[in-house]
């Protein structure tokens, strides 16, 4: 009797699995602005590798590069997700900021000082309270991962300070607060997707852009188009690895945690290949923009304030959007230094 009650339990787990699976799509689609070649890109194709081997192929994930699953318009994307039009997404907080306004905190101009900072950050309670943030808006953030600080280039003259920027026409992404900034620095910013910006670089519709240096002036070969790179940290750019809740709710508990820890593990290594060669002493990603003929302009203290300083109302003005209580807890985090 206990054998069969046994052996009959035994049976509903079994065929609870094998429904839930049947359940599934066959193909579930995973939005990405960049290119599959880019670390991010690449990042993601590790992510959907993970899943599909750990979970025998029963989910399987097809990466939609190149911003195909929101036709070109990137500041999009948080939408599409939420609909569940994308299910999954490794995606940009900058082009999430516009529809998740406290994402903005990585927008603010020279707040991060360093990768260490942005870690404590996103790993502390800020990061937990913004997660919080999008799952309340229909979206499950599974790890982080990284585009990078983002530095400017162009294709007139070094920029050091903020005369040098004055009247020069610069690329910016659809957010309100990147124009902002640019405008404050004395520059003309000309918001543009990044679909259309290589083009635009081409044909010189504009004088300059700001974007990291490993994750993406490298890959696009900035160098064919810009000569001078100001390397001034001036925002930072996390990736998140998320998922549409109307998707996520349709998973066991058993591959939700296969799908999250295969986000954590892409993560990591998506993270560790956009840092490489940015940081003393390996520094063998400006060398090679030197190599390529490009003069890299680090501002000096001095010179690096009058930046801040020009940033200062904006940094002021948008804490209150984003939320004062988010805005000194990422402060509590960036202040306490490594005590490792
Ligand atoms: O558009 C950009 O500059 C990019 C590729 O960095 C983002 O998607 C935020």
């Amino acid at each position: 009797m206990k054998k069969s009650l046994f052996a009959l339990l035994a049976c509903l787990s079994v065929s609870s699995v094998a429904m839930a699976a049947t359940d599934y799509k066959p193909e579930y689609k995973m939005s990405v602005v960049v290119g599959s070649k880019l670390p991010w890109g690449e990042g993601a194709t590790k992510f959907t590798d993970l899943v599909r081997e750990r979970t025998n192929g029963r989910i399987n994930i097809k990466v939609y590069p190149s911003s195909a699953l929101v036709a070109g318009k990137q500041t999009n994307e948080f939408l599409i997700l939420r609909q569940g039009v994308a299910d999954f997404a490794l995606s940009s907080s900058i082009n999430w900021s516009s529809t998740v306004k406290e994402l903005n905190l990585f927008n603010l101009p020279f707040f991060f000082p360093d990768y260490a900072a942005l870690d404590r950050v996103t790993e502390g309670e800020a990061g937990e309270a913004l997660k919080k943030v999008i799952a309340k808006k229909g979206v499950e953030v599974l790890a982080w991962g990284e585009n990078g600080f983002r530095e400017l280039s162009n294709s007139v003259r070094p920029i050091a300070e903020p005369k040098d920027l004055k009247g020069l026409k610069i690329r910016v992404v659809g957010a309100p607060i990147f124009i902002e900034t640019m405008k404050a620095f004395g520059a003309n910013p000309v918001n543009m997707n990044w679909s259309e910006a290589k083009i635009a670089f081409q044909q010189g519709v504009v004088d300059g852009q700001e974007n990291p240096v490993v994750g993406i002036q490298i890959p696009v070969k900035i160098w064919e188009y810009h000569k001078y790179l100001t390397a001034w940290h001036y925002a930072i750019d996390p990736l998140m690895f998320a998922a549409s809740k109307k998707t996520w709710k349709t998973f066991t508990d058993e591959d939700r945690e296969i799908i999250s820890a295969a986000a954590k593990e892409a993560g990591i290594s998506q993270k560790a290949a956009v840092r490489k060669g940015l940081v003393a002493p390996d520094l063998s990603a400006f060398t090679l923009l030197e190599e390529k003929k490009m003069s890299v302009t680090i501002p000096n203290a001095e010179q690096r304030a009058k930046f801040v300083a020009l940033a200062a109302p904006i940094v002021k003005r948008w804490e209150g959007k984003i939320g004062k209580s988010l805005v000194d807890s990422a402060r509590k985090a960036i202040d306490a230094k490594d005590t490792k």
